[in-house]
């Protein structure tokens, strides 16, 4: 097995790797015993020895390649000012949204805000063996902006009224987000995380005219910025459709992350020129072990030959049992 960063910056072997999204979280004991203690969530991933200590429990118990800081993309529109709260079983919920508060946040501040997000990373850094990679992750800024100005109604509808206000300007604010975006990623890697991961999960719920202006430029000018500073990076647009093939020709991310609906074989003929990670739909781990082993199967028999990130098309689901992670791991490692 290689290490992740190793398959990025090489792209032209046929190294093998693997880890899973949200494998800090949710679905562990160890993990659901911290947080019983710790109700606010945003303490809680501003608690550096304890964000550090979530983040190594999958290390601990699995033979994964890299670790996840654990964190949350909102921690981004916490640091510019909005207030955001977890409600159990219900999700997010941010204050409402103040354009100028927003725009009047400093770089100094922001820092400052996240100096334990930092802290933590430097801390598992210390903690990790040396071969595994250290992933430190941003929220996109479109999905960033679904969260702050609460365009969502449900998983798969949007509030288009929100996003056509015309007291709204969504580039300015998208501008906003890339530069923070960016300042959070050096500030992640100059603590010791070794590659970034971008998610754009609510990517699908974009208007098709609008996916050039709020997807694939924020994503590039991201892309680009790591490139300059010679980060690796992976980009995750979930439920684009056949527009993963235009995201990857015009982003050119290092990695991208497949989510559940692509076909793995459409992809390795289709996505050129970069690493594939992951598309296992998560829902495959909570049904019988045959079922399981099949899907994985699918994905690895087709990625066999080309460099390939054995991952999920998103998170592991709360309620996955993790004796199934391992022994999917661990198919996956005998393959
Ligand atoms: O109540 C709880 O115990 C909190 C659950 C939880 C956890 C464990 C949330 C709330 N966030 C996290 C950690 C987290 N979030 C990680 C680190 C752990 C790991 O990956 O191993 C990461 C990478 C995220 C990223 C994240 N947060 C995304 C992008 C990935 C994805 O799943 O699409 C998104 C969209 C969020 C927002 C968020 N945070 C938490 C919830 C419940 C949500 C989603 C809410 C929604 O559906 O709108």
């Amino acid at each position: 097995m290689t290490s992740l960063k190793k398959i990025l910056s090489d792209k032209n072997l046929s190294w093998k790797s693997v880890w899973f999204m949200r494998q800090a979280g949710r679905y562990l004991p160890e993990f659901r015993k911290i947080r019983s203690q710790n109700q606010n969530f945003i303490e809680l991933c501003l608690n550096s020895k304890l964000s550090a200590e979530i983040t190594l429990q999958p290390i601990k118990r699995f033979d994964i390649d890299s670790a996840i800081i654990f964190s949350d993309i909102l921690m981004t529109p916490y640091a510019l000012g909005q207030d955001v709260k977890f409600i159990k079983d219900q999700g997010p919920e941010l204050s409402e949204f103040n354009l100028e508060r927003f725009l009047d946040s400093n770089e100094r501040e922001f820092s400052e805000k996240l100096f334990p997000v930092y802290k933590a990373i430097e801390l598992t850094r210390k903690n990790l063996n040396k071969d595994k990679s250290l992933i430190a992750f941003i929220g996109a800024p479109w999905t960033l902006l679904v969260y702050i100005l609460n365009i969502k109604k449900n998983k798969t509808e949007m509030d288009l009224n929100k996003l056509n206000n015309k007291n709204i300007n969504i580039n300015q604010i998208l501008d906003k987000l890339i530069k923070f975006s960016c300042i959070h990623i050096k500030n992640q890697i100059n603590a010791g995380a070794d590659i970034v991961q971008i998610f754009d999960s609510w990517a699908g719920l974009i208007p098709l005219n609008n996916i050039k202006d709020y997807c694939f430029i924020p994503n590039t000018k991201i892309v680009e910025f790591c490139k300059k500073e010679k980060i690796p990076n992976i980009c995750f647009p979930k439920g684009i459709k056949e527009k993963y093939e235009d995201f990857t020709r015009i982003v050119k991310p290092d990695g991208i992350n497949l989510d559940y609906e692509i076909d793995p074989l459409w992809a390795k003929n289709r996505l050129r020129d970069v690493v594939i990670q992951g598309g296992l739909d998560p829902k495959i781990l909570l049904k019988s072990e045959g079922e399981m082993l099949e899907g994985a199967t699918k994905y690895i028999q087709t990625f066999k030959d080309i460099p390939y990130v054995f991952n999920l098309g998103h998170g592991l689901l709360p309620e996955t049992d993790p004796d199934r992670v391992k022994k999917l791991i661990e198919f996956y490692r005998n393959f």
